[in-house]
């Protein structure tokens, strides 16, 4: 059983979303005032499964998460973006909550998505890889880890409440059947389950599926087109018509649902249909974002149509920061903060986010709680009416008091790349234990996380460890990290006093899963009788990894031997072949 005080924040804040009792469902309420409200609607839901009627039977409220790819902080127009050409998203935001300190888990797609699935850090999911220190990593097409089966995914649990869910768009959480959605709880699915890379020579490698449930259904530049001249695809048409029938079958079947709206279109290759190609003031970027903007919108008006919007959760993020590697033309912007995808400065991890519930969340605010992405789990739950897993550890908060009652909770962000603690917020202050960009050898070539922006010190392209005298910046005055605390000064050791407690809890109490992204391991790679094939697209993947990182690690000694071994890589020769 929960702790009364829980139970009872239940049932002040479930006093709202049930439509009123009537009739013969009204006796069953007299018996179950006593009762938690957490189990409230199940047990109403039984009685009318008994015969007391599907109409009079609350439902607990739909959830729909609106997951954006590579979409920066600074991209909307509620958070300042000059052009102002999101008008659905800035009237979403009227509407309902926005958080400016709201944080992805990790900069890149995979773990973050895994996070949010799982309510868990990627280190405990196993979401990361051990290949060098402080590598992020996701699921390539060789790889063949992926969601672990002992993971325990929101639409695995709100299946106990009754819920019905789809997941539109992109995956990522592996490639091997054994990782297909349906596996892990959803019951539909239309999408990818990688970015829309390409085109491949369907050669070495294919394009990448896309699924309806079960069935491959074609490919991306084949049967789903993109034009990476003219940037044209109908991808966000297709998604946002999958969202808008799921969203009507379930209303005419009285089901609650869970979707989960993880569409692609501001990830290079960036793309719009052919109506909103050219539309923006910001190029093809901003064309992307305008037709996003534009669907979002009509989901929102399918929902007051329906007459569910006040029945209907909707939460609007995005899975890490912008890309600056691809901007301007193909990358958006994270407003004042530093760098972007793939760091942890706050570019890389501070992402727009907006909810929603008309007649719930009171409109027009503005919350400074530090948000999670991983809080969209347990927050998903809470609404359902379901406690969190406790065989495990979660990292995800509940939001509804925040969002209902302006209750502020503390809590530290932490912020990881692959299997390292490079930074954590509390309150103001953000103390980095690492800095990294990249490496030199990447960005000589050109591959840069921070264009345009040098912070000495900060924005280093060696790893540079700062454990023992962490990087102090306090974000409120200096949100671009560009001004550290005087290591001298009384303010650094009182936020030092503050976080360090929190990180030495944190290291002491963290069991990490199983990695699942290392690439260069030969278990997990999909082609490993080619192992030794020199120029197989997983051994070039694989010595590219590892030319990218700085660490001298064990694993990374074995899978250099690989390479070595596969004739990628002359060992004490780094960068000779590649
Ligand atoms: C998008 O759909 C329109 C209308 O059906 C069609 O004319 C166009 O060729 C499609 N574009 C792509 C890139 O698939
Ligand atoms: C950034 O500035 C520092 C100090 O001026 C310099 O040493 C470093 O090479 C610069 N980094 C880049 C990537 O230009
Ligand atoms: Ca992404």
């Amino acid at each position: 059983m929960a702790p009364p005080h829980r139970q009872a924040g239940r049932v002040a804040r479930f006093a709202g979303p049930f439509p009123p009792l009537r009739g013969s469902v009204a006796l069953g309420v007299v018996a179950m005032a006593a009762v938690a409200a957490a189990t409230r609607w199940r047990l109403l839901l039984v009685l009318s499964a008994a015969g007391l009627g599907v109409t009079g039977a609350p439902q607990p409220p739909n959830i729909l998460l609106l997951l954006m790819d590579d979409m920066g902080w600074g991209d909307l127009g509620v958070y300042g973006e000059p052009s102002r050409e999101t008008p659905n998203l800035d009237r979403m935001a009227a509407e309902g909550m926005l958080f400016p300190n709201f944080y992805t888990a990790n900069p890149l797609c995979s773990p973050s998505r895994a996070a949010l699935l799982t309510g868990r850090l990627p280190i405990r999911s196993g979401f990361y890889t051990t290949n060098g220190h402080a590598r992020n990593a996701y699921t390539p097409q060789e790889i063949v880890g992926g969601i672990p089966d002992s993971e325990l995914l929101l639409p695995e649990l709100l299946k106990e409440a009754g819920y019905t869910s789809k997941i539109v768009g992109k995956w990522h959480l592996g490639h091997r059947p054994q990782f297909h959605p349906l596996k892990h709880g959803f019951d539909e699915w239309f999408g990818s389950p990688n970015c829309h890379f390409g085109p491949y020579d369907n050669k070495a490698r294919p394009n990448i599926p896309v699924y309806r449930d079960w069935e491959m259904v074609g490919r991306f530049y084949e049967e789903f087109p993109i034009n990476l001249k003219t940037g044209e695809a109908n991808l966000t048409q297709i998604y946002l018509q999958e969202a808008l029938d799921f969203i009507k079958r379930q209303q005419a079947a009285h089901r609650p649902f869970f979707l989960h709206w993880a569409i692609d279109a501001t990830h290079a290759p960036v793309y719009a249909s052919r109506p909103f190609l050219g539309t923006s003031q910001r190029g093809r970027y901003g064309d992307a974002v305008r037709e996003i903007d534009d669907s979002v919108g009509k989901i929102l008006h399918l929902l007051r149509d329906l007459s569910i919007a006040e029945n209907t959760f909707v939460f609007f993020t995005s899975d890490n920061g912008a890309a600056l590697i691809s901007a301007p033309r193909q990358g958006g912007s994270n407003g004042p903060f530093l760098c972007g995808k793939q760091t942890t400065f706050e570019g890389g991890m501070r992402e727009p986010a907006i909810a929603w519930w008309p007649g719930h969340i009171p409109a027009s605010q503005v919350s400074h709680q530090l948000g999670s992405i991983m809080d969209l789990f347990t927050t998903s739950l809470s609404l359902a009416g379901l406690e969190p897993p406790r065989d495990r550890a979660i990292d995800g908060l509940d939001l509804l008091p925040t969002m209902l009652q302006g209750r502020l909770t503390d809590r530290p962000v932490f912020y990881y790349r692959g299997n390292t603690l490079m930074a954590v917020t509390r309150g103001q202050y953000k103390a980095h234990f690492w800095t990294w960009t990249n490496s030199w050898e990447e960005f000589r070539q050109g591959v840069d996380f921070c264009p345009g922006q040098n912070v000495s010190g900060v924005t280093t392209h060696s790893q540079e460890e700062h454990t023992k005298l962490p990087l102090v910046f306090h974000l409120g005055r200096d949100p671009g990290e560009r001004f550290p605390l005087s290591i001298a000064s009384t303010e650094y050791l009182d936020a030092l006093r503050q976080i360090t407690p929190v990180v030495r809890q944190h290291q002491e109490a963290l069991v990490p899963g199983q990695p699942q992204l290392n690439v260069c391991n030969r278990a997990v790679m999909a082609d490993s009788q080619q192992l030794h094939h020199r120029g197989s697209p997983s051994v070039l993947f694989c010595c590219r990894e590892i030319m990218a990182t700085q660490s001298k690690s064990a694993h990374e000694g074995a899978a250099r031997r690989a390479c070595a071994e596969a004739g990628q890589l002359s060992l004490g020769h780094r960068g000779r072949h590649l």
